[in-house]
Protein backbone atom coordinates (compact mmCIF):
# COMPACT_ATOMS: atom_id res chain seq x y z
CA UNK A 1 0.00 0.00 0.00
CA UNK A 2 1.37 3.10 -0.46
CA UNK A 3 0.40 6.20 1.82
CA UNK A 4 2.26 8.60 0.85
CA UNK A 5 -0.18 11.45 -0.35
CA UNK A 6 2.06 14.38 0.41
CA UNK A 7 3.92 17.52 -0.21
CA UNK A 8 7.66 17.01 0.25
CA UNK A 9 7.32 19.37 3.38
CA UNK A 10 5.27 16.96 4.74
CA UNK A 11 7.70 14.63 4.03
CA UNK A 12 10.00 15.97 6.20
CA UNK A 13 8.08 16.38 8.95
CA UNK A 14 6.66 12.73 8.95
CA UNK A 15 10.57 11.69 8.41
CA UNK A 16 11.10 13.42 12.10
CA UNK A 17 9.36 11.06 13.61
CA UNK A 18 12.46 9.45 12.39
CA UNK A 19 15.26 10.30 15.79
CA UNK A 20 18.15 10.09 14.41
CA UNK A 21 17.08 10.06 10.57
CA UNK A 22 20.84 10.33 9.16
CA UNK A 23 22.09 8.39 11.18
CA UNK A 24 19.97 5.40 9.90
CA UNK A 25 19.39 6.31 6.29
CA UNK A 26 23.43 6.48 5.61
CA UNK A 27 23.87 3.18 6.86
CA UNK A 28 21.15 1.45 6.52
CA UNK A 29 18.69 2.39 3.19
CA UNK A 30 16.64 -0.42 2.73
CA UNK A 31 16.09 -0.38 6.62
CA UNK A 32 15.13 3.21 6.74
CA UNK A 33 13.17 2.86 3.39
CA UNK A 34 10.48 0.35 5.45
CA UNK A 35 10.80 2.65 9.11
CA UNK A 36 9.99 5.45 6.79
CA UNK A 37 6.87 3.95 5.02
CA UNK A 38 5.54 2.67 8.41
CA UNK A 39 6.10 5.91 9.45
CA UNK A 40 3.98 7.07 6.92
CA UNK A 41 1.73 4.40 7.14
CA UNK A 42 0.78 5.01 11.01
CA UNK A 43 0.71 8.94 10.15
CA UNK A 44 -2.04 8.24 7.57
CA UNK A 45 -4.28 5.77 8.60
CA UNK A 46 -6.63 5.04 11.07
CA UNK A 47 -5.37 2.96 13.71
CA UNK A 48 -8.33 0.86 15.44
CA UNK A 49 -6.28 -2.29 17.18
CA UNK A 50 -7.24 -1.56 21.12
CA UNK A 51 -3.76 -2.94 22.01
CA UNK A 52 -1.82 -0.31 20.02
CA UNK A 53 -1.37 3.19 20.85
CA UNK A 54 1.36 5.62 20.17
CA UNK A 55 4.12 7.04 22.42
CA UNK A 56 5.34 10.18 23.59
CA UNK A 57 8.62 11.53 22.05
CA UNK A 58 10.19 10.81 25.46
CA UNK A 59 8.90 7.13 25.68
CA UNK A 60 10.47 6.80 22.09
CA UNK A 61 13.81 8.58 22.85
CA UNK A 62 14.48 6.37 25.77
CA UNK A 63 13.86 2.94 24.12
CA UNK A 64 15.83 4.15 22.20
CA UNK A 65 18.46 5.17 24.41
CA UNK A 66 22.06 3.60 25.05
CA UNK A 67 20.75 1.69 27.74
CA UNK A 68 20.26 -1.24 24.91
CA UNK A 69 24.09 -1.12 25.28
CA UNK A 70 24.02 -2.79 29.03
CA UNK A 71 23.46 -6.41 30.75
CA UNK A 72 22.15 -6.00 34.00
CA UNK A 73 20.91 -9.70 35.14
CA UNK A 74 19.63 -8.99 38.93
CA UNK A 75 17.87 -6.80 40.37
CA UNK A 76 19.30 -3.17 42.02
CA UNK A 77 22.21 -3.48 43.76
CA UNK A 78 22.62 -7.00 43.47
CA UNK A 79 23.63 -7.04 39.81
CA UNK A 80 26.22 -9.87 38.30
CA UNK A 81 27.81 -7.21 36.34
CA UNK A 82 29.45 -3.83 37.04
CA UNK A 83 28.98 -0.01 35.27
CA UNK A 84 25.40 -0.61 36.64
CA UNK A 85 24.74 2.46 38.45
CA UNK A 86 22.51 4.18 35.95
CA UNK A 87 20.61 0.95 35.78
CA UNK A 88 19.84 1.01 39.44
CA UNK A 89 18.73 3.89 39.28
CA UNK A 90 16.11 3.78 36.09
CA UNK A 91 15.01 0.63 37.46
CA UNK A 92 14.17 1.59 41.16
CA UNK A 93 12.72 5.04 39.33
CA UNK A 94 10.55 2.64 37.88
CA UNK A 95 9.35 0.36 40.53
CA UNK A 96 8.51 3.15 42.96
CA UNK A 97 6.49 4.95 40.20
CA UNK A 98 4.19 1.37 39.01
CA UNK A 99 3.89 0.97 42.86
CA UNK A 100 2.50 4.48 43.62
CA UNK A 101 0.61 4.82 40.55
CA UNK A 102 -1.21 0.92 41.25
CA UNK A 103 -0.89 1.62 45.17
CA UNK A 104 0.97 -1.64 44.77
CA UNK A 105 2.99 -3.62 47.62
CA UNK A 106 5.87 -4.76 45.14
CA UNK A 107 6.53 -4.18 41.25
CA UNK A 108 8.92 -6.19 38.88
CA UNK A 109 9.55 -4.13 35.53
CA UNK A 110 11.47 -7.00 34.33
CA UNK A 111 9.48 -9.06 32.22
CA UNK A 112 9.87 -8.84 28.17
CA UNK A 113 6.35 -9.12 27.82
CA UNK A 114 2.37 -10.63 28.65
CA UNK A 115 3.17 -13.90 27.92
CA UNK A 116 6.88 -13.65 29.70
CA UNK A 117 5.31 -12.09 32.63
CA UNK A 118 2.17 -14.61 32.88
CA UNK A 119 4.91 -17.39 32.55
CA UNK A 120 6.66 -15.71 35.16
CA UNK A 121 3.21 -16.18 37.41
CA UNK A 122 2.85 -19.52 36.77
CA UNK A 123 6.29 -20.59 37.42
CA UNK A 124 6.17 -18.55 40.83
CA UNK A 125 2.34 -19.92 42.06
CA UNK A 126 2.15 -23.18 40.48
CA UNK A 127 3.94 -26.81 40.07
CA UNK A 128 3.45 -28.51 36.87
CA UNK A 129 0.14 -30.03 36.01
CA UNK A 130 -1.79 -28.11 38.60
CA UNK A 131 -5.12 -26.40 37.56
CA UNK A 132 -5.90 -23.42 36.02
CA UNK A 133 -9.01 -21.48 35.25
CA UNK A 134 -8.92 -18.63 32.86
CA UNK A 135 -11.89 -17.03 30.51
CA UNK A 136 -12.10 -19.16 27.44
CA UNK A 137 -9.99 -17.45 23.94
CA UNK A 138 -13.29 -17.19 22.29
CA UNK A 139 -14.77 -15.66 24.54
CA UNK A 140 -12.12 -12.81 25.16
CA UNK A 141 -9.59 -14.60 27.32
CA UNK A 142 -5.86 -14.47 26.78
CA UNK A 143 -3.48 -17.83 25.20
CA UNK A 144 -1.94 -17.57 28.50
CA UNK A 145 -4.87 -17.95 30.80
CA UNK A 146 -4.63 -21.45 29.48
CA UNK A 147 -5.80 -22.00 25.71
CA UNK A 148 -5.14 -24.90 24.48
CA UNK A 149 -2.36 -24.37 22.20
CA UNK A 150 -0.16 -22.20 24.76
CA UNK A 151 1.88 -23.38 27.11
CA UNK A 152 -0.48 -22.76 30.13
CA UNK A 153 -2.87 -25.51 28.57
CA UNK A 154 0.47 -27.99 28.19
CA UNK A 155 2.30 -27.60 31.30
CA UNK A 156 -0.97 -26.94 33.47
CA UNK A 157 -4.50 -28.81 33.62
CA UNK A 158 -6.45 -26.24 31.90
CA UNK A 159 -10.29 -25.30 33.09
CA UNK A 160 -11.67 -22.29 30.66
CA UNK A 161 -15.13 -20.29 31.42
CA UNK A 162 -16.99 -19.09 28.62
CA UNK A 163 -19.13 -15.84 28.43
CA UNK A 164 -22.58 -16.10 28.38
CA UNK A 165 -23.21 -16.56 24.24
CA UNK A 166 -26.45 -14.52 23.82
CA UNK A 167 -25.36 -11.75 25.98
CA UNK A 168 -21.48 -12.05 25.57
CA UNK A 169 -21.12 -11.12 29.64
CA UNK A 170 -19.16 -13.39 32.36
CA UNK A 171 -21.43 -15.16 34.29
CA UNK A 172 -20.37 -15.19 37.60
CA UNK A 173 -22.54 -18.47 38.95
CA UNK A 174 -21.00 -20.18 36.08
CA UNK A 175 -17.59 -19.37 36.79
CA UNK A 176 -17.86 -20.17 40.80
CA UNK A 177 -19.38 -23.69 39.52
CA UNK A 178 -16.46 -24.67 37.36
CA UNK A 179 -14.34 -23.39 40.14
CA UNK A 180 -15.90 -25.89 42.39
CA UNK A 181 -16.15 -28.95 40.14
CA UNK A 182 -12.07 -28.21 39.24
CA UNK A 183 -10.75 -26.68 42.47
CA UNK A 184 -8.08 -24.68 40.10
CA UNK A 185 -4.85 -24.02 42.26
CA UNK A 186 -4.84 -20.58 40.02
CA UNK A 187 -7.64 -18.25 38.60
CA UNK A 188 -7.10 -15.59 35.79
CA UNK A 189 -9.38 -12.62 35.31
CA UNK A 190 -8.67 -10.81 32.44
CA UNK A 191 -9.05 -10.09 28.77
CA UNK A 192 -8.01 -8.99 25.17
CA UNK A 193 -11.78 -8.87 24.10
CA UNK A 194 -13.66 -8.17 26.06
CA UNK A 195 -15.84 -4.43 26.66
CA UNK A 196 -17.29 -4.76 29.74
CA UNK A 197 -15.97 -4.21 33.58
CA UNK A 198 -14.43 -7.02 35.39
CA UNK A 199 -15.82 -7.87 38.54
CA UNK A 200 -12.64 -8.42 40.36
CA UNK A 201 -14.12 -8.63 43.77
CA UNK A 202 -16.06 -11.16 42.78
CA UNK A 203 -13.22 -13.68 40.88
CA UNK A 204 -11.24 -13.11 44.55
CA UNK A 205 -14.48 -14.45 46.49
CA UNK A 206 -14.75 -17.37 44.20
CA UNK A 207 -11.09 -18.08 43.85
CA UNK A 208 -11.10 -17.28 48.06
CA UNK A 209 -13.68 -20.52 47.74
CA UNK A 210 -11.69 -22.93 46.46
CA UNK A 211 -8.38 -22.48 47.49
CA UNK A 212 -7.11 -20.64 45.02
CA UNK A 213 -4.96 -18.01 44.04
CA UNK A 214 -6.12 -14.95 42.18
CA UNK A 215 -3.97 -13.02 39.23
CA UNK A 216 -5.52 -10.10 37.08
CA UNK A 217 -4.16 -9.66 33.61
CA UNK A 218 -5.46 -5.92 33.19
CA UNK A 219 -2.83 -5.71 30.22
CA UNK A 220 -5.68 -3.88 27.91
CA UNK A 221 -7.25 -1.69 30.61
CA UNK A 222 -4.19 -0.98 32.91
CA UNK A 223 -5.10 2.77 32.31
CA UNK A 224 -8.50 2.67 33.38
CA UNK A 225 -7.16 0.94 36.69
CA UNK A 226 -5.21 3.56 37.34
CA UNK A 227 -7.26 6.24 36.30
CA UNK A 228 -9.77 5.00 39.04
CA UNK A 229 -12.03 4.62 35.69
CA UNK A 230 -12.38 0.78 36.02
CA UNK A 231 -12.35 -1.66 39.42
CA UNK A 232 -8.96 -2.18 41.18
CA UNK A 233 -7.85 -5.76 41.39
CA UNK A 234 -4.58 -4.51 43.35
CA UNK A 235 -6.73 -4.90 46.50
CA UNK A 236 -7.91 -8.22 45.78
CA UNK A 237 -5.04 -10.26 43.66
CA UNK A 238 -2.43 -11.89 44.40
CA UNK A 239 -0.44 -10.62 41.62
CA UNK A 240 -1.74 -8.23 38.78
CA UNK A 241 0.32 -8.46 34.97
CA UNK A 242 0.18 -6.34 32.25
CA UNK A 243 1.82 -4.99 29.34
CA UNK A 244 3.14 -1.41 29.39
CA UNK A 245 2.56 -0.66 25.42
CA UNK A 246 -1.03 -0.44 25.25
CA UNK A 247 -3.34 2.12 27.22
CA UNK A 248 -0.30 2.78 29.07
CA UNK A 249 1.37 4.30 26.57
CA UNK A 250 4.85 2.95 27.47
CA UNK A 251 7.48 0.63 25.40
CA UNK A 252 6.96 -2.75 24.58
CA UNK A 253 7.40 -4.56 28.00
CA UNK A 254 5.11 -5.75 31.00
CA UNK A 255 5.03 -5.55 34.88
CA UNK A 256 4.12 -7.96 38.02
CA UNK A 257 2.53 -6.46 40.88
CA UNK A 258 2.28 -8.60 44.21
CA UNK A 259 1.42 -8.80 47.48
CA UNK A 260 4.73 -8.78 49.29
CA UNK A 261 4.17 -12.35 50.31
CA UNK A 262 4.84 -13.38 46.37
CA UNK A 263 7.60 -10.59 45.41
CA UNK A 264 10.54 -13.01 46.39
CA UNK A 265 8.80 -15.67 44.82
CA UNK A 266 7.55 -13.60 41.69
CA UNK A 267 11.58 -12.17 41.52
CA UNK A 268 13.20 -15.39 41.46
CA UNK A 269 10.85 -16.47 38.89
CA UNK A 270 11.37 -13.80 36.24
CA UNK A 271 15.23 -13.69 37.37
CA UNK A 272 16.98 -16.23 37.52
CA UNK A 273 14.07 -18.41 36.81
CA UNK A 274 12.99 -16.90 32.71
CA UNK A 275 15.15 -14.38 31.99
CA UNK A 276 18.67 -12.95 31.56
CA UNK A 277 19.36 -9.48 31.22
CA UNK A 278 16.46 -6.99 31.31
CA UNK A 279 15.69 -5.12 28.53
CA UNK A 280 17.41 -1.68 30.23
CA UNK A 281 16.38 0.94 27.51
CA UNK A 282 12.72 -0.92 27.86
CA UNK A 283 13.10 -0.03 31.60
CA UNK A 284 13.99 3.65 31.03
CA UNK A 285 11.02 3.86 29.07
CA UNK A 286 8.54 2.52 31.32
CA UNK A 287 9.61 4.78 34.01
CA UNK A 288 9.11 7.56 31.35
CA UNK A 289 5.26 6.35 30.58
CA UNK A 290 4.60 5.82 34.34
CA UNK A 291 5.52 9.41 34.56
CA UNK A 292 3.30 10.58 32.63
CA UNK A 293 0.61 8.06 33.52
CA UNK A 294 1.08 9.96 36.89
CA UNK A 295 -0.21 13.32 35.65
CA UNK A 296 -3.90 14.34 35.39
CA UNK A 297 -3.92 14.92 31.79
CA UNK A 298 -3.58 11.23 31.60
CA UNK A 299 -6.54 10.97 33.45
CA UNK A 300 -8.37 13.15 31.01
CA UNK A 301 -6.96 11.27 28.41
CA UNK A 302 -8.28 8.03 29.55
CA UNK A 303 -11.81 9.76 30.51
CA UNK A 304 -11.51 10.64 26.71
CA UNK A 305 -10.88 7.34 25.22
CA UNK A 306 -14.18 5.64 26.87
CA UNK A 307 -16.19 8.26 25.85
CA UNK A 308 -14.72 7.82 22.12
CA UNK A 309 -15.19 4.08 22.48
CA UNK A 310 -18.82 4.19 23.32
CA UNK A 311 -19.67 7.26 20.65
CA UNK A 312 -17.75 4.30 18.05
CA UNK A 313 -19.80 1.68 19.55
CA UNK A 314 -22.93 3.94 19.20
CA UNK A 315 -22.85 4.83 15.71
CA UNK A 316 -21.79 1.36 14.46
CA UNK A 317 -24.97 0.26 16.10
CA UNK A 318 -27.26 3.12 14.72
CA UNK A 319 -25.08 1.79 11.26
CA UNK A 320 -26.94 -2.30 11.97
CA UNK A 321 -23.62 -3.54 12.95
CA UNK A 322 -23.46 -5.82 16.14
CA UNK A 323 -22.11 -4.95 18.48
CA UNK A 324 -21.01 -7.54 21.54
CA UNK A 325 -22.96 -6.52 24.65
CA UNK A 326 -24.41 -3.89 23.24
CA UNK A 327 -21.81 -1.35 23.83
CA UNK A 328 -18.56 -0.66 26.09
CA UNK A 329 -17.52 0.26 29.48
CA UNK A 330 -13.91 0.41 28.53
CA UNK A 331 -11.72 1.05 24.99
CA UNK A 332 -12.57 -1.62 23.17
CA UNK A 333 -15.82 -3.18 21.22
CA UNK A 334 -16.42 -6.45 19.55
CA UNK A 335 -18.05 -6.36 16.14
CA UNK A 336 -20.32 -9.76 15.16
CA UNK A 337 -20.39 -8.87 11.71
CA UNK A 338 -22.31 -12.37 11.39
CA UNK A 339 -25.74 -10.89 9.76
CA UNK A 340 -23.84 -8.30 7.35
CA UNK A 341 -22.34 -11.94 5.67
CA UNK A 342 -18.79 -10.52 5.57
CA UNK A 343 -16.10 -12.12 7.67
CA UNK A 344 -13.92 -10.68 9.76
CA UNK A 345 -11.05 -11.51 7.63
CA UNK A 346 -12.63 -10.21 4.89
CA UNK A 347 -13.49 -6.91 6.53
CA UNK A 348 -10.05 -6.52 7.85
CA UNK A 349 -8.37 -6.63 5.04
CA UNK A 350 -10.38 -4.81 2.75
CA UNK A 351 -10.48 -1.77 6.12
CA UNK A 352 -6.76 -1.85 5.50
CA UNK A 353 -7.09 -0.95 1.79
CA UNK A 354 -9.05 1.96 3.27
CA UNK A 355 -6.06 2.83 5.80
CA UNK A 356 -8.35 1.80 8.26
CA UNK A 357 -6.47 -0.74 10.66
CA UNK A 358 -8.05 -3.45 13.15
CA UNK A 359 -7.96 -6.87 13.53
CA UNK A 360 -10.79 -9.67 12.65
CA UNK A 361 -11.66 -11.92 15.97
CA UNK A 362 -13.84 -14.29 17.50
CA UNK A 363 -16.87 -13.11 18.88
CA UNK A 364 -19.38 -15.44 21.76
CA UNK A 365 -20.59 -18.46 20.28
CA UNK A 366 -18.23 -17.86 16.88
CA UNK A 367 -18.71 -21.02 14.88
CA UNK A 368 -15.97 -20.11 12.52
CA UNK A 369 -12.12 -20.36 13.05
CA UNK A 370 -9.74 -18.00 14.96
CA UNK A 371 -8.22 -17.52 11.83
CA UNK A 372 -11.48 -16.60 9.64
CA UNK A 373 -13.76 -15.03 12.44
CA UNK A 374 -16.62 -13.67 12.61
CA UNK A 375 -16.32 -10.46 14.50
CA UNK A 376 -13.54 -7.25 14.10
CA UNK A 377 -12.06 -5.52 17.55
CA UNK A 378 -12.09 -2.08 17.64
CA UNK A 379 -10.35 0.38 20.09
CA UNK A 380 -10.27 4.03 20.96
CA UNK A 381 -6.65 4.57 22.74
CA UNK A 382 -4.39 5.29 19.83
CA UNK A 383 -7.01 7.42 18.04
CA UNK A 384 -7.67 9.71 21.03
CA UNK A 385 -4.02 9.75 21.69
CA UNK A 386 -3.79 11.27 18.37
CA UNK A 387 -6.81 14.03 19.19
CA UNK A 388 -9.86 12.25 18.03
CA UNK A 389 -13.08 13.16 20.01
CA UNK A 390 -16.61 11.84 19.70
CA UNK A 391 -17.14 13.41 16.62
CA UNK A 392 -14.01 12.29 14.65
CA UNK A 393 -15.05 8.50 16.29
CA UNK A 394 -18.49 8.71 14.75
CA UNK A 395 -17.19 9.87 11.21
CA UNK A 396 -14.70 6.78 11.66
CA UNK A 397 -17.90 4.43 12.19
CA UNK A 398 -19.71 5.63 9.23
CA UNK A 399 -16.23 4.80 7.09
CA UNK A 400 -16.25 1.66 8.63
CA UNK A 401 -19.92 0.86 8.13
CA UNK A 402 -19.76 2.07 4.49
CA UNK A 403 -16.54 -0.48 3.84
CA UNK A 404 -18.03 -3.54 5.33
CA UNK A 405 -21.44 -2.54 3.16
CA UNK A 406 -18.89 -2.47 -0.04
CA UNK A 407 -16.61 -5.14 0.09
CA UNK A 408 -16.90 -5.34 -3.44
CA UNK A 409 -16.88 -2.41 -4.53
CA UNK A 410 -13.36 -0.61 -4.95
CA UNK A 411 -14.84 2.95 -5.39
CA UNK A 412 -16.41 3.31 -1.87
CA UNK A 413 -12.96 1.93 -0.37
CA UNK A 414 -11.32 4.70 -2.71
CA UNK A 415 -13.35 7.16 -1.29
CA UNK A 416 -13.26 6.26 1.77
CA UNK A 417 -9.50 5.94 1.87
CA UNK A 418 -8.79 9.85 0.34
CA UNK A 419 -11.58 11.13 3.07
CA UNK A 420 -9.47 9.13 5.89
CA UNK A 421 -6.12 10.37 4.75
CA UNK A 422 -7.44 14.32 4.51
CA UNK A 423 -8.94 13.55 8.25
CA UNK A 424 -5.46 12.04 9.54
CA UNK A 425 -3.87 15.40 7.76
CA UNK A 426 -5.76 17.46 10.33
CA UNK A 427 -4.47 15.41 13.28
CA UNK A 428 -0.95 15.03 12.69
CA UNK A 429 1.44 12.57 14.91
CA UNK A 430 3.25 15.18 17.07
CA UNK A 431 6.68 13.58 16.63
N1 LIG B 1 -1.78 -9.33 21.34
C1 LIG B 1 -2.47 -8.67 22.41
C2 LIG B 1 -3.71 -7.97 21.95
O1 LIG B 1 -3.71 -7.52 20.82
O2 LIG B 1 -4.64 -7.86 22.69
C3 LIG B 1 -2.77 -9.60 23.53
O3 LIG B 1 -1.62 -10.17 23.96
Amino acid sequence: MNNTQNHPAESASIGSAILDRKAIEQTDPEVFAALFAETERQHYGLELIPSENYVSRAVLTAIGSVFTNKYSEGYAHKRYYGGNENVDTIETIAIERAKALFGADHANVQPYSGSPANLAVYYALLEPGETVMGMALPAGGHLTHGWKVNFSAHFFSSVQYPVDPETGLIDYDVVWELAKEHRPKLIWAGATAYSRIFEFDKFAQIAEDVGARFAADIAHISGLVATGLHPDPVPYADVVTMTTHKLLRGPRGAMILAKEEHARSIDRAVFPGLQGGPHDHVTAAIGVCLQEAADPSYTEYCKQVVANAKALAEELVKRGIDVVTGGTDNHLILADLSSTGVPGKVAQQTLDRANITCNANMVPGDKRSAFDPSGIRLGSPALTTRGFKEAEMRMVANWLADVVENVEDGTTVERVRNEVIELCKQYPLWY
